[in-house]
């Protein structure tokens, strides 16, 4: 039995022509600046993002903190939505390595700009200074959703008012653009900095982009090396990012037809599926986790529990619309 595996779109694996072309790519000592591939990936993803300079790095962690490092001193307050992966799911990097203290706002991942007027600490000596506005696009922990663009626009205002800085963590990105019709440059134009991944959706074995103005871009560059991630010739690794951007972005909307699927299959199944899925995840209702983790398992169905009684299932590169029909039949065998 074939093995599907919905954990994440993090599991897909390079197809044999994003191999080729890691294969063949020209490579050079990157801590030189002399990898052509990378600075051919940097400059691709600047232009697509409408920003001055972009900077490849190992992992959408160290994107996302490389940035809050470089926004924030030690002792500052940032600002993200409820559930934010840079609070829950990196290792605790932002207190750790930063120095800063995360405040959730908002609602499931999305917030008002009021919410950030009413969010900010006065400049008073008793409070901490409340430095940088942290956006999750597409938002993972709330099942994928897209944040409105002009929900993002007006907390980008009220940030501005009080003189913040805003990162995006755009990991999903690309599912945002492809299921709203928004291109990149409009969803980057409100932030000073963004990080998207390629070793998502778009399929690429690893890496991920910071992209922002020169000057800001040459800050995380030093933030990169000290948190050891200079690398050498990554050109083959930035070959199937450039790749991943050239040949994975439209396709993703098929991986969002297979998650709106598998959510209606789960729904004729007896599942109560909560949110209706946006982009590439699907989150339903289960009451005993354990059983269905091993009933699952035992069907050679990878699909894992985010929450109490809720299940994540991400639908991606390496599961066609069959497996989703295949998936849903072994979910039918077990309830
Ligand atoms: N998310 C992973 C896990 O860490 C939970 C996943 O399977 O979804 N921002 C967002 C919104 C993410 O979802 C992730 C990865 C990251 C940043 C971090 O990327 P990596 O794993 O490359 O450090």
């Amino acid at each position: 039995m074939k093995t599907i595996d919905l954990r994440s779109d993090t599991v897909t694996r390079p197809t044999p022509a994003m191999r080729e072309a890691m294969v063949k790519a020209e490579v050079g000592d990157d801590v030189y600046f002399e990898d052509p591939t990378v600075n051919r990936l940097q400059a691709v993803a600047a232009e697509l993002l409408g920003k001055q300079a972009a900077l490849f790095v190992p992992s959408g962690t160290m994107a996302n903190q490389a940035a809050i490092a470089v926004h924030t001193r030690p002792g500052d307050v940032v600002l993200a939505g409820r559930n934010a992966h840079v609070l829950l799911y990196e290792g605790g990097a932002a207190s750790a390595l930063s120095g800063v203290q995360i405040k959730t706002i908002g609602c499931g991942g999305l917030f008002h700009a009021d919410e950030v007027r009413a969010a900010v600490h006065p400049d008073e000596q008793h409070h901490a200074p409340t430095t940088l506005l942290s956006v999750e696009n597409t938002h993972n922990v709330s099942g994928g959703v897209v944040f409105p663009l002009e929900q993002i626009r007006a907390a980008a205002e009220a940030a501005r008012e009080h003189g913040l800085a805003l990162h995006l963590d755009g990991a999903r990105l690309f599912n945002a653009v492809v299921a709203t019709g928004v291109s990149a440059r409009d969803w980057a134009e409100p932030f000073d900095t963004i990080a998207f991944c390629l070793s998502k959706g778009l399929g690429a074995p690893v890496g991920s982009l910071v992209c922002g103005d020169e000057a800001t871009i040459k800050r995380v560059h030093r933030m990169r090396k000290r948190l050891g991630g200079g690398m050498r010739q990554v050109g083959m690794l930035a070959a199937a990012g450039l790749h991943a951007l050239e040949h994975h972005v439209a396709r993703l909307a098929d991986d969002h037809a297979n998650a709106t699927r598998l959510a209606a299959g789960l729904r004729e199944l007896g599942f109560r599926v909560e949110p209706e899925p946006q982009t590439n995840m699907v989150f339903f209702h289960v009451d005993d986790e354990m059983a269905f983790l091993r009933a699952t398992r035992e069907r050679d169905l990878r699909i894992d529990p985010i929450r109490a009684h809720t299940f994540r299932a991400v639908t991606h590169l390496d599961v066609s619309a069959e497996d989703v029909e295949d998936a849903l039949e072994r979910i039918g065998q077990v309830v």
